[in-house]
């Protein structure tokens, strides 16, 4: 018997700005296709279903980070930058940066900024509520992670207005070298170097993550070469992703007023809003992994080497995995989403992210009755993440 199946190939670029503005058809098309589809375009192999995502996710051993998670493999090119000793590295390698960061970002770690962060929600809630109608992106979205987050990193005040370009710069340099990544380039060196000058020990307040990072240096858990590159990890994953990931959810509950009501009337909800807006709208859409030997997907073999791409946010609307996908519904249970990835990789920051949200979501049930769109949102186009540039949002206050 012949068990090879036929690979189905697609030549659509995934990050075209078509897709990119509304990848929905190309991922069912993908998820129809099979468990693994070629993309012609770029020579890479898709995973599209949550069942295949998921496991891709939790093999390490088969499916490798080390050459990059985007598409550039650095078997063969040269990284831009030095790679990080998370996100680009694989165990054994991986492990101790790895322990560090989940250390410093862990919940027990968080609970002393819990206060400060929601009497900070508090504060800007009150400032943004004193107009009617506001751009939630900058004014919410953004200004909230810029608010506590470099703070609790223990950065200065100065020059924190890289911390977004260099973060969307990154996250455009996973895709093909395309006119987002292009725009990108003039301004990084300039960027990259504040970027850099941050992770330095004596840059960072005492008190920071940076400063407990360094501290880990100095017990031996990592190196003081490997210190500054995880404060890197910080600055480059810890900004844009809030940021997407907030308005995304506030995004949901402009569009969705019943479950609007549902929150207000349980504020405990928050946390779980947070979550399922993550799998609905999957503020980071895709990451590569590259093949570490021959594996076999679903009757497919693809060779040593090649770039394998991960769609999460497909994964998180397989119809396979979940019933009526395309809802943001707060009724639903989201845990077993992609959209923090999963496995030895799944975002160390997430904690953090929900902290943010938390205290930014139940800021906004206890002032707004009412929260609707008064013009047409404006994608933010991103090789790799999925989000807003504006907003536009009138609010009705209690
Ligand atoms: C890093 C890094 C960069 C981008 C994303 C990320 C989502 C990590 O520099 O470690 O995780």
């Amino acid at each position: 018997m012949d068990t090879t199946a036929v690979l189905p190939t697609d030549d659509t670029d995934p990050f075209s700005p078509s897709v990119l503005e509304d990848p929905a058809e190309l991922h069912a098309r993908l998820r129809e296709a099979g468990p693994v589809v070629h993309l012609t375009r770029h020579d890479v192999y898709a995973l599209s279903r949550h069942e295949h995502v998921h496991a891709a996710l939790r093999d390490w051993q088969r499916f490798q980070s080390a050459a990059g998670v985007g598409l550039s493999n650095f078997r063969y090119e040269e990284p831009w930058r030095p790679p990080s000793l998370l996100l680009e590295a694989d165990p054994p390698h991986h492990d101790a940066p790895r322990a560090v960061l989940s250390g410093v970002l862990s919940p027990r770690a968080l609970r002393s900024l819990r206060g400060r962060w929601f009497a900070e929600a508090e504060e800007l809630v009150d400032q943004v509520l004193a107009d009617d109608e506001f751009d939630a992106v900058p004014s919410l979205a953004q200004a909230f992670p810029l608010r506590v987050f470099p703070d609790a990193v223990g950065l200065p005040r100065q020059g924190r207005e890289n911390l977004l370009p260099y973060g969307d710069h990154v996250f455009n340099a996973f895709g093909p070298d395309n006119a987002l990544v292009a725009r990108g380039r003039p301004g990084l060196g300039e960027v990259s170097a504040w970027i850099n000058a941050q992770c330095r020990r004596e840059t960072l307040d005492s008190a920071g993550f940076g400063a407990r990072i360094w501290s880990a240096a100095d017990r031996g858990d990592i190196t003081h070469e490997q210190a500054p590159l995880l404060v890197r990890s910080l600055l480059t994953a810890g900004v844009d992703t809030t940021v997407h990931g907030l308005a995304a959810v506030l995004y949901a509950f402009a569009t969705h007023p019943r479950q609007w009501d549902l929150l207000r009337r349980d504020p405990s909800l928050a946390r779980m809003a947070f979550d399922e807006a993550v799998r609905w709208e999957s503020p980071v859409q895709t990451f590569f992994r590259t093949a570490l030997t021959e594996v076999e997907i679903g009757g497919t073999v693809i060779p040593d080497g090649k770039k394998i791409l991960m769609f999460l946010g497909s994964a998180n609307r397989d119809p396979r995995r979940w019933s009526a996908p395309d809802a943001f519904d707060l009724e639903r249970d989201p845990s077993g989403h992609v959209g923090f990835g999963m496995g030895v990789h799944q975002c160390v920051g997430q904690h953090v992210a929900r902290l943010e949200a938390e205290a930014l979501v139940t800021a906004l049930a206890r002032r707004v009755e009412r929260l609707e769109l008064t013009g047409r949102p404006r994608r933010h186009l991103n090789n790799t993440l999925r989000g807003w540039e504006s907003l536009p949002v009138r609010v009705t206050r209690t």
